[in-house]
């Protein structure tokens, strides 16, 4: 069956805070979520929201809706109402399950009657989805200025769970961690959906932190961990600050663990040394997209090669051409959401998906990325951003008559979001007024003003001046 639990039984399947869900409750609780979605009519590609933070109740959610046949839309309630109200509008919902914890927010938008998130009445179980119905939307931001949907369906979602679950060795004794959001791939399909898909525990999170994650390694309850390159990096700093004999537990505790992935940016050379020095593993760094899961992955077993994301999964079929790395295989998502244009310039002709990555491989086969084909995908935190929509977004404000969103590299984010704008605000002043606008983690952490800014004859900003302006401004 798709999307479907394993298991059935007393075995805990989630932990949140002092609340634990044992796979036989996950399954009665989301078939009563199923029953009430079926209750709407037809399921198929019918799209249902989730408005809640990763809690037993978004995995109640997300498998109900996979029981049902439906499709999920995850909406991160952390967002600002502006963005929420355009994901919302966009993704056109017939139903949404709304977390106790947001309903005043879920008051302000403009969302469908809510369906009961009450595990109380027993279900009709509907028939197994097609495959190739949507079981899955995402968000994601790319070369246009507002994010588009990202539809998987139930076999890409089962592909892109299988192929990990048997790549990275995950067993139903696996315990692991999840601190990551759950409206991304990273967080949802290879920690969420892996974990549950294999009958393995998973303990959530809401919020990062490196105090936590340090207890919980050193508990040593968990032993799965999977991380963005900026969380490692703010771990190692942690651990840094701490005395020799707290250092040595932690280390112990971590060197302990099964395993420890890396993905959604690139991993320093230097970072992943560090943590090698720090835990006794060398980070098992992976290469992946929303539009197709994961593709690339150094090898569980043998030798993990530092400044690689290593070799096709099983399954994944990937190529170079002039440079850029094309997908082809059943984890491949199926299109975006009334998005034609993008989906035809997305595809080649004989079908291979085009990621804009560009990569080489070494004489062993492991790839290498160099970079990206548009410099204005940025990422920061190991979040996508695109400098297009965080630069519509400023040029709503009447005080702004110009402006150029960068990302300069940065050890810590990966990248960090820039501006160089033409206006009479200040940057604080401008910072705030964004911040209702757009995701947090999307708004420029400097600010630079200028008189102007440099244009090629075609009337068009030209960023690699302000790149080279920015590099010679010191760090406040
Ligand atoms: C935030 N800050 C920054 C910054 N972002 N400063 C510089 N550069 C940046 N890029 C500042 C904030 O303004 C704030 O300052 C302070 O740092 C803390 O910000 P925060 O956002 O609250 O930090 P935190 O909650 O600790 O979040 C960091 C993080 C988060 C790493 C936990 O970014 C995160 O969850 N990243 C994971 C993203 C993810 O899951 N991506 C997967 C996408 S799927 P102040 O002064 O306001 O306190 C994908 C496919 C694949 O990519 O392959 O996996
Ligand atoms: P997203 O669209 O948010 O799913 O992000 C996908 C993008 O993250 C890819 O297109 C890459 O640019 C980047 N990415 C993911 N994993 C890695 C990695 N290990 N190294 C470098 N870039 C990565």
């Amino acid at each position: 069956q798709t999307c479907a639990l394993p298991i059935c039984s007393s075995k805990t399947a989630l932990v949140f805070q002092e609340k634990s869900l044992s796979f036989a409750d996950l399954d009665s609780w989301s078939n009563a979520l199923a029953a009430r979605i079926l209750s709407l009519g037809d399921p198929k590609e019918r799209r249902i929201g989730i408005l809640c933070p990763a809690s037993l109740e978004f995995a109640a959610s997300l498998f109900g809706i996979w029981k049902a046949g439906a499709l999920a839309v995850p909406l991160q309630p952390a967002h600002p109402e502006a963005e929420l109200q355009f994901l919302i509008k966009d993704s056109e919902l017939s139903g949404v399950f709304i977390h106790g914890e947001c309903r005043p927010l879920a008051q302000k938008l403009p969302l469908p009657e809510p369906l009961s998130l009450s595990r109380d009445e027993s279900a009709a179980l509907a028939p197994s989805p097609d495959p190739n119905n949507g079981a899955l939307m995402i968000y994601t931001s790319g070369t246009t200025s507002r994010p588009k949907g990202v539809i998987s369906t139930y076999s890409a979602v089962n592909s892109q769970v299988s192929c990990l679950l048997s790549a990275w060795g995950w067993s139903e004794s696996d315990r692991t961690l999840n601190i990551l959001p759950l409206h991304h791939v990273h967080g949802l399909i290879n920690v969420l959906a892996c974990s549950i898909m294999t009958g393995a525990q998973c303990e959530l999170h809401s919020k990062f932190s490196p105090e936590l994650v340090w207890s919980r390694i050193a508990s040593g309850k968990i032993n799965v961990f999977m991380a963005v390159p900026t969380i490692y990096a703010k771990l190692a700093k942690h651990w840094e600050t701490q005395d020799t004999a707290t250092q040595k537990i932690w280390s112990l505790a971590a060197s302990q663990m099964r395993l420890m992935v890396s993905g959604s940016a690139a991993l320093p050379a230097a970072l992943s040394n560090k943590w090698l020095s720090i835990t006794q593993h060398r980070l098992l760094e992976r290469y992946g997209m929303t539009e197709i899961g994961m593709a690339l992955s150094n090898p569980y077993e043998s030798e993990r090669r530092v400044g690689t994301v290593g070799k096709p999964l099983p399954g994944v079929e990937v190529r170079l051409e002039a440079g850029e790395i094309q997908v082809r295989g059943k984890n491949i998502f199926r299109e975006y959401w009334r998005r034609p244009e993008a989906n035809a310039n997305s595809f080649t002709d004989d079908g291979w998906f085009r990621t804009g990555d560009i990569a080489e491989i070494d004489g062993d086969g492991y790839f290498r990325i160099l970079g990206r084909a548009s410099q204005d995908i940025l990422k920061s935190g190991g979040f996508k951003i695109s400098a297009l929509e965080v630069e519509s977004a400023i040029l709503e404000n009447p005080d702004v008559e110009d402006v150029a969103v960068l990302g300069m590299a940065d050890p810590e984010w990966g990248e960090r979001v820039v501006a160089v704008y033409v206006g009479s605000q200040e940057s604080a002043a401008l910072t705030e007024w964004l911040k209702q606008r757009i995701a947090h983690y999307k708004v420029p952490t400097r600010w630079l003003r200028l008189p102007a800014l440099p244009k090629n004859a075609m009337g068009k900003t030209v960023k690699s001046e302000l790149r080279a302006l920015f590099s010679g401004l010191q760090d406040p």
